[in-house]
């Protein structure tokens, strides 16, 4: 009699090395369009730490890696796992590497101030202060920056009024924020901020204990007297609201506008059809690729199939949410532009137990920019070539370093 075959052994795939080369303005990376194609599921190299990981491009894949238990967040931390950058951007103790309960825990705590009804006050205040920048580019005049005088300005007011950061502090934390949430500066760089802003949070807390307040310093002062977290939970909370919500926002919505006046028809429509403007933020939240490479890892904890391959256990792991926005299987015609788009469940915040919780924070205020730009500069146009604009150097987040603008 023959034996029995063992079960079938498929060899892994080879490990591709990804150059992570800057890709001009807002295109694709033709390494992603290339695995979302032609290799849904591979193993790939990234240009810092150890080892490899496996890249899973797919909508569905990506769907069930980001909210399947048997991903952890928790057991990446602290790891060092082949990674987009020399230092480990979030603190071990951030809610970017909880799993529950710990995450739930963590998430609780900072809830209050991102519900609807606080996103709806702070739009109050984020019409006003666009406003107020209108008219300083209306005095001043064309040309300019428009990441100088909006795109930067809106989100530092905006995320340090909902932390309770005071005005005169919140240079210092842009400074420290550039140089985490980037890879184009040395370990020992990146990790000077990251020690300078914990501090600063740590001491902000301090200041704020026994006080009332709904801001998020406030809400942190007091769970953390209440014991329902450690000091370097809080300080990390703050932490990742602060740095996320100052540079996610200021990024996207600028190349929100570049695409915009860059893509032909995209300001026109807007122009003559501005009930279109909360589609037409979701279709461009799908459509840019808002990060360089990867995020955050997750590790398999039992072997688990994805796609056509089983990854075993112990193997690290990254979703890619860009190349998810841009699955045929998942949206028609995903690389381009419509505005139109009915049944648009793009994955820009994430999917499953981290999804961004400030989502609505965030949609509210690129709403707020394009629709201030356009009432009060319904003619504006990029003031040089398109070529001219200079993007960020290897960055996290993509981003125009400028955005010179007339009307
Ligand atoms: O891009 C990253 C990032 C962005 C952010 O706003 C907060 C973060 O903690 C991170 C991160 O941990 C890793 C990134 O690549």
């Amino acid at each position: 009699m023959t034996e029995l075959l063992p079960p079938t052994v498929t060899t892994p795939p080879p490990v591709h090395l990804w150059d992570l080369e800057d890709v001009p303005e807002m295109e694709f990376d033709p390494f992603l369009a290339r695995q979302l194609r032609e290799e849904p599921v591979s193993r790939i190299r990234l240009p810092y730490g150890t080892g490899h990981a496996w890249l899973v491009t797919r909508y569905e894949d990506v769907r069930l890696v980001t909210s399947d238990p048997r991903f952890s967040r928790t057991e990446v931390a602290g790891k060092d796992v082949t990674r987009m950058s020399p230092h480990q951007v979030a603190a071990n103790e951030a809610v970017g590497y909880a799993d529950p309960p710990e995450h739930t825990r963590l998430r609780r705590t900072v809830a209050k101030a991102f519900t609807s009804r606080r996103v709806d006050s702070l739009r109050v205040r984020a019409r006003r202060i666009a406003d107020e920048l209108a008219d300083t580019m209306a005095d001043h005049g064309p040309p300019l920056d428009l990441v100088a005088h909006l795109h930067r300005p809106l989100p530092m007011a905006v995320t340090s009024e909902l932390m309770g950061v005071p005005e005169p502090d919140r240079p210092a934390l842009a400074r420290c924020t550039e140089l985490i949430l980037s890879a184009a500066h040395s370990r020992e760089d990146s990790e000077r901020a990251q020690q300078e802003i914990q501090a600063y949070f740590g001491t902000l807390l301090q200041s704020r204990a026994g006080e009332r307040g709904d801001d998020v310093a406030a809400l942190l002062a007091a769970e953390l007297a209440q014991g329902h977290l450690s000091e370097g939970e809080a300080v990390a909370l703050a932490v990742t609201i602060q740095i996320s919500g100052l540079h996610a926002v200021t990024n996207n919505s600028a190349n929100m506008v570049y695409l915009l006046l860059t893509r032909p028809g995209l300001w026109d429509r807007l122009r003559s059809d501005p009930a279109v403007l909360p589609a037409a933020v979701e279709e461009l939240l799908r459509y840019i690729p808002h990060r360089r490479g990867v995020g955050i890892g997750r590790i398999a904890t039992e072997d688990v199939a994805v796609g056509e391959v089983v990854i075993p256990a112990g193997d690290i792991v990254y979703a890619s949410y860009l190349t998810a926005n841009r699955d045929p299987a998942a949206f028609e015609d995903p690389d381009r532009i419509d505005f139109d788009r009915t049944d648009n469940a793009h994955v820009s915040f994430g999917h499953g137990q981290h999804h961004c919780l400030a989502a609505m924070l965030a949609r509210m205020e690129s709403e707020v920019m394009l629709s201030t730009l356009l009432r009060r500069f319904p003619d504006l146009r990029l003031a040089v070539p398109a070529e001219e604009i200079t993007w960020t150097p290897r960055p996290l987040i993509r981003g125009p370093r400028a955005l010179p603008v007339a009307w």
